[in-house]
């Protein structure tokens, strides 16, 4: 999606000038991804018009390949509008930014290029061409097809890749919870991988046990990656392992992204047969670069940079 971020910090109601950026949950992690040194394809489908353009050439330049991305001459690029956060907020002032004012989100993406994504639209062998394939419950929600071409990605299926799924429950996408809750289930259990807020699973499950509470909900996937916010994350194996590592402190500009740049942390980790410690750090670095502009992207650390921080004892560390 292009996204329109305010000049000026505020309520949307106050806001009189906005900026074009890029946007959306698997398209950031693409960026993010790309941008720490690997070969990443994004596939999409965006309009025909000067938005699709501008977002298929502005993830193009983070170096991911977008010559899967096909355009729609009948519907519209997706795009949305959002706050882009009131006030610079440290980790250890957690209480009160839960107290601040939630950002406001608009979205324009009913009927968008995007939304006509489906098995029959889409190449489904494109999809699983990767070592990883990455999707989010933000496409489930965008119409039935999107939900088919999900389930069919995700199908068991022999040499199929990693499947990582992150569950990115947007409130204001599912107008029926209960639903929400099941289709995300139900994608979350075909899944190698799956990245979950401890909010998430709250809202969408009913499961408020902490992480391991999370994982007995969610028994299938090999690893599940319970996202804490400023605490931190924890990685639990189906084979009982469990990894924590907190959260790094940083001065909060605007959460949006953050998870995105976390996974692409995770993943390019993975990508590097790291051990799970080092993915988690490997995310919450990624995730300090997003949460510190007011932008969904940020430019990563360099891989040399990344490598010596997630090297740090865990005394440094956080
Ligand atoms: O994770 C960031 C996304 O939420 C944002 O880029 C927009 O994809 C988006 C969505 O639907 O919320």
């Amino acid at each position: 999606m292009v996204t329109f971020l305010p000049t000026v910090p505020g309520p949307l109601a106050d806001v009189p000038a906005f900026e074009r950026g890029i946007g959306g949950a698997e398209s950031n992690l693409a960026c993010t991804l790309a941008r720490a040194g690997h070969r990443v394809r994004w596939i999409s489908r965006v309009g025909e018009d000067g938005f699709g353009t501008h977002l298929v050439r502005a993830i193009a330049a983070c170096g991911v390949d977008t010559g899967g991305v096909r355009h729609d001459d009948r519907r519209p690029t997706g795009i949305y509008f959002r706050t882009a956060g009131e006030r610079a907020v440290r980790k250890d002032e957690r209480a009160a930014a839960e107290a601040a004012p939630l950002a406001e989100v608009v979205y324009y993406r009913a009927g968008s290029a995007a939304s006509a994504m489906s098995p029959a639209t889409m190449d489904v062998p494109a999809l699983l061409a990767g070592r990883i394939l990455h999707v989010s419950g933000i496409t489930a929600a965008l119409s039935a097809g999107c939900l088919a071409l999900l389930r069919e990605v995700t199908a068991p299926r022999p040499g199929r890749p990693l499947v990582s799924f992150d569950v990115n429950y947007r409130v204001s996408l599912w107008p029926d919870a209960a639903e929400a809750g099941d289709v995300l289930r139900v994608l979350a259990d075909a899944s190698d991988l799956v990245f979950v807020g401890e909010d998430e699973a709250a809202v969408a499950w009913g499961v408020t046990g902490g992480p391991e509470a999370i994982r007995a909900a969610l028994p299938k996937p090999a690893l599940v990656v319970v996202k804490q916010g400023a605490h931190g994350a924890v990685a639990l194996g189906a084979d009982g392992s469990r990894d924590f590592v907190p959260a790094l402190t940083v001065d909060v500009v605007a959460p949006v992204g953050a998870g995105d740049a976390f996974a692409a942390g995770f993943l390019s980790a993975t990508l590097r047969a790291l051990p799970v410690r080092d993915r988690l750090r490997h995310g919450h670095l990624m995730a300090a670069a997003a949460l510190t502009v007011p932008g969904d992207l940020a430019v990563p650390p360099s891989r040399e940079r990344a490598d010596r921080l997630a090297a740090l004892d865990d005394t440094a560390w956080g």
